[in-house]
Order: structure tokens, then C-alpha cells, then sequence
């Protein structure tokens, strides 16, 4: 018998936000490509995340949450993030909380139904269903008539369903050399990752509508024997802004440097020296260039 052949795609990540896109895409990945905060809009740009195995290679496209077309720029571009990444994929993959379907899973389903993708679901967070037997009523309800070619219940937090989730997808992509190295993880920088673990500890440690207002850009980052030099600038676009990113007598800069610098010596398994910088750039998140400056594009 021939040995079955390996199998290679792109696996589009959509859903509304906060279902655990990003975590579980680090998770099948088995690093950290994508930051995880409970707030939407934590991921703001399309992230690559590979995960290759003896039977194949499954690149998962993890995207922003689709938003209401918003006024600002930077929702235009989280926007075109979230749709570029149904281009040029295999499958589409719309993943929901276990025991809903709101309104927004419903506007996530509509757009994946659009591109007429083969799409599968997966139903994250079990671990928070006591009662396992509500479940199959609640596959049974929301994949009715929904075109699914598979569901998968996972917990990617917990690590659960996710073997089964791996066969499942790879079994619903084509015949392929690998499209990416065996060793790539992603197809972002050192850098892009390390601004984002700055961008995550500003999502957990700043209140509810202050982290919509930051972006994280790294001006140096060098390699020094078994150190890690970074310098990296937190824009806001008001001066209270900076006043509150800084805190009273430098207490939360202070506190986001240091858990954004274990973070990235977790990451890195290098020492690291972060110095970190604030600075007002008036209206970033609604200016076309300074949005490109950041890395937005
Ligand atoms: P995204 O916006 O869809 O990318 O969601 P995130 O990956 O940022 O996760 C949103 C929140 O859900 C975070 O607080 C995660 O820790 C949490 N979360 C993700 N997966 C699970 C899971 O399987 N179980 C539970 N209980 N929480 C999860
Ligand atoms: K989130
Ligand atoms: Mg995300």
C-alpha cells in the first residue's frame, strides 16, 4: 500500500471576538504566535501559525474579530485583516463558545457563507460546560443546516479535543508538499512578536477603553552574547492617556515593563533589558500614516 500522502493548507481562524481564536491557534501551534487578553480587538493584524506534523502541515490564519465597519482607520485596517485572511485559504474555520451562538456568530457565519469556503466548526471552551450532555444537543442545534464538513469540540485552554481537531482538519486538506520550512512557526519577526507581549501586558493591565487607544513600536532590538537589548516606544494619542500608561511616580509603566520582560525571556529564553517609552502621537488610530508607522499595513 502506498503511504497516505502529506497533506498541506491554509486554515482560515474567524469568529467573533473573545471565543479563543488566538489562544487555541498557540496552542495547535505549540507557541505563542498570537497574544491572549480578555478584550476584543486584542489581535490586530492577520498572524500566521504553523503546525507541522508526520501527516501534514496546517498553517492557521488567525484574524481579528470582524467589527462593525467603524469610522476609525485602524478599524478599516483590522477590518481587511479579518477578510484578506478568507483569501487564498483551503478552509474556513468558524470557531463559537460552547452553549451560544449570538448575534455576532451568526454575522461571522454569514461571512465565511459568502466566500462558499468548505468550513468546519469548532466549539471552544467546553471545559466550561458541567453537564457534557447539554453539548450534543447543542452541536445538533447550531450546525442544522449550517454546511459544516465537521465539528470539532475543543478546549484550547485546557488542551482538549485538539488530536482530534488536527486528523479532522488535515483530513479536509489536499494532497501537498509543505508550503512552509518544518521548523517555521510563523511568519512574523522577533520583533513584531516582541511589540506584541508589550501590546498584551497593555490589554491586561490597562482598564476598558485605554488599550484601544496604544500601540507598541520597537525602536531597537539587539542582540548582545545571552542578551536582549529593546528599546520600544507605548504611542497613546492624549497626554491624560500617557499620564495614566505612566501611573503615579512611574508605578505602571513600571509594572507593564517588567511582566511584558518576563514574558518575552519566557518567549525568548534569553535574558532580556527592556526600556520602555510613552509618547502622545495625537489621533494615531485614525491617521492612514501614522498607522503605517506602526506596522499597520
Ligand atoms: P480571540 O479574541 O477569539 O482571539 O480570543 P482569545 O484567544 O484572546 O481568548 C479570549 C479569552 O478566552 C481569554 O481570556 C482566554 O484565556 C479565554 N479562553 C480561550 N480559550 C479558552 C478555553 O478553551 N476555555 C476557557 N475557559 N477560556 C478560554
Ligand atoms: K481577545
Ligand atoms: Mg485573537
Amino acid at each position: 500500500m502506498n503511504e497516505p500522502a502529506f497533506r498541506a493548507g491554509l486554515v482560515a481562524v474567524i469568529g467573533r471576538p473573545n471565543v479563543g481564536k488566538s489562544t487555541l491557534v498557540n496552542r495547535m501551534v505549540g507557541y505563542k504566535v498570537s497574544i491572549v487578553s480578555p478584550k476584543a480587538q486584542t489581535t490586530r493584524h492577520r498572524i500566521l501559525g504553523i503546525d507541522t506534523g508526520e501527516a501534514g502541515q496546517i498553517v492557521f490564519v488567525d484574524t481579528p474579530g470582524l467589527h462593525a465597519e467603524g469610522k476609525r482607520a485602524i478599524n478599516r485596517y483590522m477590518n481587511r485583516a479579518a477578510r484578506g485572511a478568507l483569501a487564498d485559504v483551503e478552509l474556513g474555520a468558524l470557531v463559537i463558545e460552547a452553549g451560544q451562538w449570538r448575534e455576532a456568530d451568526e454575522a461571522a457565519f454569514a461571512t465565511l457563507e459568502k466566500t462558499g469556503l468548505p468550513r468546519v466548526l469548532i466549539i471552544n471552551k467546553v471545559d466550561r460546560i458541567r453537564d457534557k450532555t447539554e453539548l450534543l444537543p447543542f452541536i445538533a442545534k447550531v450546525s442544522e443546516g449550517r454546511g459544516f464538513a465537521a465539528v470539532f469540540p475543543v478546549s484550547a485552554e485546557k488542551g482538549a479535543g485538539l488530536d482530534d481537531l488536527r486528523r479532522g482538519l488535515l483530513d479536509l486538506l489536499p494532497a501537498s508538499e509543505p508550503l512552509f520550512g518544518e521548523d517555521e512557526i510563523t511568519d512574523r519577526s522577533e520583533r513584531f512578536l516582541v511589540a506584541e507581549l508589550i501590546r498584551e501586558q497593555l490589554m491586561r493591565q490597562l482598564g476598558a477603553e485605554l488599550p484601544y487607544a496604544t500601540a507598541v513600536v520597537i525602536d531597537s532590538f539587539k542582540t548582545e552574547g545571552k542578551l536582549l537589548r529593546i528599546a520600544a516606544t507605548i504611542y497613546v494619542e492624549r497626554s491624560g492617556q500617557k499620564a495614566i500608561v505612566i501611573g503615579a511616580g512611574g508605578t505602571r509603566m513600571r509594572a507593564i515593563g517588567q511582566a511584558a520582560r518576563i514574558a518575552i525571556e519566557r518567549q525568548f529564553e534569553r535574558k532580556v533589558f527592556l526600556e520602555l517609552w510613552c509618547k502622545v502621537r495625537e489621533s494615531w488610530s485614525d491617521d492612514e500614516a501614522a498607522l503605517r508607522g506602526f506596522g499597520y499595513e
